[in-house]
């Protein structure tokens, strides 16, 4: 043992922490500047055997600041099944990472005796990163830490988020959920793109055309690789391959959900399906330009209706009666909600925003779609309904149409990457969603239409000083917010408004929704020059949008 941790020293060394550094696991891992990242890189090695020594499972590490800029980069750890490591240990990557060098070993006993490791038992971790030309060698640390604590490493090398998260959850399952390679997921994931594809009648080559904005990172390589494997059933134009454009400037699905505009590098013919994929091709938008011009931004709160009307649809088909939900966060446009519980009848569930928080209530129910508005987000589904849809498909009973639709169930679970949001096995999704109901981008985009909306942010001294309510949609402190902001929106028909504190950003979001883009324009401004004057704002004042 004592060998053990005199090889962390030795190596610690060649990772010194920057002294009086103090950085959080947020939301979605550690993420700021890559200069800085080089000794959590290195501990989070050191966590991540540890966890793995823990669980007794594989644990996966991904390096990749995901819609950031280039000059950034992060890191996040994956747990046995394929989701995002528990709270617990987001609280010890936060201790671990912040133990000023002289204390690194301290820290790393204290989590082995509260966890009680047993430091004999094997760790193996599996290692991930995306474009970024820091993720080189800041993987590398990872990989240092890992050896260090005399864990067993596979590094992946370049592969999407979601790719990590599935490759850790293949291999903990033995090869039940598929092969833990690269290649393994594509042939998964199109050989049930390819039967599903199958049941559209008649499409024509304009409809299998896809335009894919690769936001010039990960995604765009990994669309490449796969394409062999999709024969010719979707045929993708890809832009912002990363051949020379900047990862995420002006582009991708960040870019093209906030600014709601198409990203710079693709070229928009009118009514052409389009998607943009963010920087670790864990999220995806749609879009098309009308015949004025007009842009039209499909976000993930038209792709879960997309899906979820697909799947209840082919569950009455198959005569099954499951409980199933859509799950949103509070920047779900309201015109989303209100369809999907009053006309299609489905439950909608609202919590936190962050894909750990919708992940989990989507486990709550037999099938649960979650989406985040901004693009990220898969289907669950359970064991039992798994085996509903396999014993319909077996039965000598089942009627053509059951048959059928237990089929399409199937493949269309099989399509899915269950472990996490992920850009491509969404694509490939909605695609053949699209192509079987013979759907174009339009037809779908008229299914409701979006409330305008917009957000904003707003520099304050300490954004802790705001806490929240409600998934997000009430402010509890600081005092008199809650209330200037439930006036203001008195103020416009059909409004909304909610501020959080961001997670991954030291700023406050506004977010404001109304009848008319003006109104809900005005809103934002004036919640954020509440924000500004109740919770401490710097800086200059917010100015008006127009
Ligand atoms: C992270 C989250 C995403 C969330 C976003 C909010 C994961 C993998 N990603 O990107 O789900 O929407 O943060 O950012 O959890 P914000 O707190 O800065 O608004
Ligand atoms: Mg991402």
């Amino acid at each position: 043992m004592s060998a053990q941790f005199a090889e962390v020293t030795k190596h610690s060394n060649l990772h010194p922490k920057p002294p009086g550094l103090v950085l959080q696991y947020g939301t979605a891992g550690f993420r700021t500047n890559a200069k800085v990242l080089d000794h959590i890189m290195f501990r989070m090695g050191l966590l991540a055997t540890l966890r793995s020594k823990k669980t007794k499972a594989t644990i996966g590490v991904m390096v990749t600041a995901s819609h950031n800029p280039e000059e950034d980069n992060g890191v996040k750890l994956v747990d046995p099944m394929g989701e995002m490591v528990t709270p617990t240990w987001e609280g010890y990557a936060t201790q671990l990472a912040n133990a000023e060098d002289d204390d690194l070993l301290m820290a790393l006993k204290d989590i082995i005796a509260k966890e009680e490791i047993n430091m004999s038992q094997e760790a193996h971790v599996f290692v991930g990163r995306d474009t970024r030309s820091s993720s080189a060698s800041l993987s590398q640390a990872v990989l240092e830490g890992v050896s260090s604590l005399g864990g067993l490493n596979k590094d992946y090398g370049l592969v999407t988020t979601p790719q990590l998260h599935y490759m850790v959850c293949c291999q903990n399952t033995r090869g039940k959920y598929g092969e833990a390679t690269v290649e393994g997921y594509y042939k998964k994931l199109c050989q049930a793109f390819i039967k599903l594809i199958k049941n559209a009648s008649n499409c024509t080559d304009d409809q299998k055309h896809l335009s894919l904005d690769g936001a010039n990172g990960i995604g765009a390589l990994k669309v490449r690789e796969m394409e062999s494997h999709l024969g010719k059933e979707l045929q993708i134009s890809l832009y912002n391959d990363g051949s020379n454009g900047k990862l995420n400037y002006q582009c991708g699905a960040d870019f093209v959900k906030v600014q709601q505009k198409p990203p710079t590098g693709l070229e928009i013919k009118p009514g052409e399906r389009c998607c943009s994929f963010d920087g670790d091709a864990d999220r995806i938008v749609y879009y098309y330009s009308d015949s004025e011009g007009k842009f039209h931004l499909l976000d993930g709160d038209k792709i879960a209706t997309l899906i979820s009307t697909f799947i209840k649809e082919l569950l009455t088909q198959a005569g099954l009666n499951v409980n199933m939900a859509v799950v949103q966060t509070a920047y779900a446009n309201g015109s989303s909600t209100r369809y999907l519980e009053e006309t299609m009848k489905v439950t909608v569930k609202c919590t936190k925003t962050g894909v750990k928080h919708l992940h989990h209530v989507a486990q709550e129910f037999d099938i649960g779609v979650y989406f985040e508005a901004n693009g990220h987000g898969t289907v669950l589904l359970s064991k039992s309904v798994e085996d509903k849809i396999q014993q319909l498909i077996d039965s000598p009973n089942s009627d053509d149409e059951k048959k059928r639709a237990a089929l399409l169930l199937q493949n269309t679970i099989n399509v899915v990457n269950q472990t996490v949001g992920d850009a491509i096995s969404d694509m490939l999704l909605i695609e053949a969603i699209l192509a079987i109901k013979g759907m174009t981008v339009q037809q779908w985009d008229a299914i409701y239409t979006d409330l305008p909306n917009r957000q904003l942010k707003v520099k304050v001294a300490d954004r802790r000083v705001i806490d929240t309510t409600d998934a997000e949609r009430r402010a509890l402190s600081p005092a008199g917010l809650q209330d200037a902001i439930d006036a203001l929106v008195k103020k416009y028909s059909l409004a909304r408004s909610f501020v959080r504190p961001s997670g991954t950003e030291d700023v406050v979001r506004v977010y404001a929704e109304a009848d008319t883009q003006e109104s809900a324009d005005a809103l934002a401004h004036e919640v954020s020059l509440a924000v500004y004057r109740l919770a401490g704002g710097v800086g200059d004042e917010p100015k008006p949008l127009h």
